[in-house]
């Protein structure tokens, strides 16, 4: 994610009612509690759901959305939809 304002596009199209738990890309492998965006990129975020991120069990190191924009960490296991990000080319 480049930029806060592509962020809050990719989250107001993929965060409607409609569509829930996809993957952001977005974790703290390697460091816990240190949020890492897939570019490398630490950008902070405030969607985080009441509550979250928990890292319930000592095991959620990885982050999704949920219904209403909200993020969740959850176990880097769990299958659920995911986005990717590629470049425009003109
Ligand atoms: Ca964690
Ligand atoms: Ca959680």
């Amino acid at each position: 994610m480049r930029n806060l304002t592509v962020k809050s596009e990719i989250i107001n199209l993929f965060g409607s009612d409609n569509i829930a738990d996809v993957w952001i890309g977005l974790s703290d492998m390697i460091t816990e509690g240190s949020w890492v965006w897939e570019d490398g990129s630490t950008e902070p975020t405030d969607n985080w759901a009441k509550g979250q991120p928990d890292n319930e069990s000592d095991n959620e190191h990885c982050v999704q959305m949920r219904r209403h924009r909200k993020f969740n960490d959850v176990n880097c296991g769990k299958p659920v939809q995911f986005m990717c990000e590629t470049d425009i080319l003109m």
